[in-house]
């Protein structure tokens, strides 16, 4: 995972055998979320968790992410959940619509299930920061960080039982 200024960074031994994780894609900008997705994979199976623990949803577009969340929050038995999708602000008049209210649903879902979901949704001017942001192994992919943050968050949810 790329180490980055101001970013978060991945704790040293985080350690995500035994969590089940539930992912939850959006299919609008496909092209840029299929990346996203690579990326999820790609820090769940560097973290130790099991392909076989991961559970993925698709959704049709961002704005449908918070339900597909708290559906795997509520029913998937899952420890935390990731949402990967893109909101281009070049191709969408009511970009600030569908970026906001997916974000707030996100924030919602985690705050009122008691399972972390992390929130690995572009949100950008256009294609060029999209794929800036969701790069190859080694790059800057926020599918990556958002499942790194969903191990941690998930860990710390066991240790003190929330939820
Ligand atoms: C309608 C729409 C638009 C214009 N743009 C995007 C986008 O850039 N990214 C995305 O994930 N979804 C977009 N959508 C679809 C909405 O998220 C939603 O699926 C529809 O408004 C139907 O509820």
């Amino acid at each position: 995972m790329a180490a980055g200024t101001g970013r978060a960074g991945v704790p040293e031994g985080l350690d995500g055998r035994g969590l089940r994780i539930g992912v939850v894609r959006a299919r609008w900008n496909a092209h840029i979320v299929e990346r996203l997705a690579d990326g999820v994979h790609r820090a769940l199976k560097a973290l130790e968790v099991d392909p076989g623990d991961v559970v993925e949803v698709e959704v049709p577009g961002s704005f449908e992410i918070p339900f597909g969340a708290r559906a795997l929050a509520t029913a998937g038995d899952v420890d935390a959940v990731v949402c990967i999708g893109a909101v281009i602000r070049g191709e969408t008049t009511h970009y600030d619509i569908v970026a906001g209210e997916c974000a707030r649903g996100v924030q919602q879902v985690q705050l009122t299930t008691g399972v972390p979901v992390a929130f690995g949704v572009l949100t950008t001017e256009d294609e060029r920061q999209a794929l800036a942001r969701s790069e190859g192994p080694g790059g800057h992919n926020v599918g990556e960080e958002a499942a790194a943050v969903a191990v941690e968050m998930a860990l710390l949810r066991r240790r003190f039982g929330a939820g």
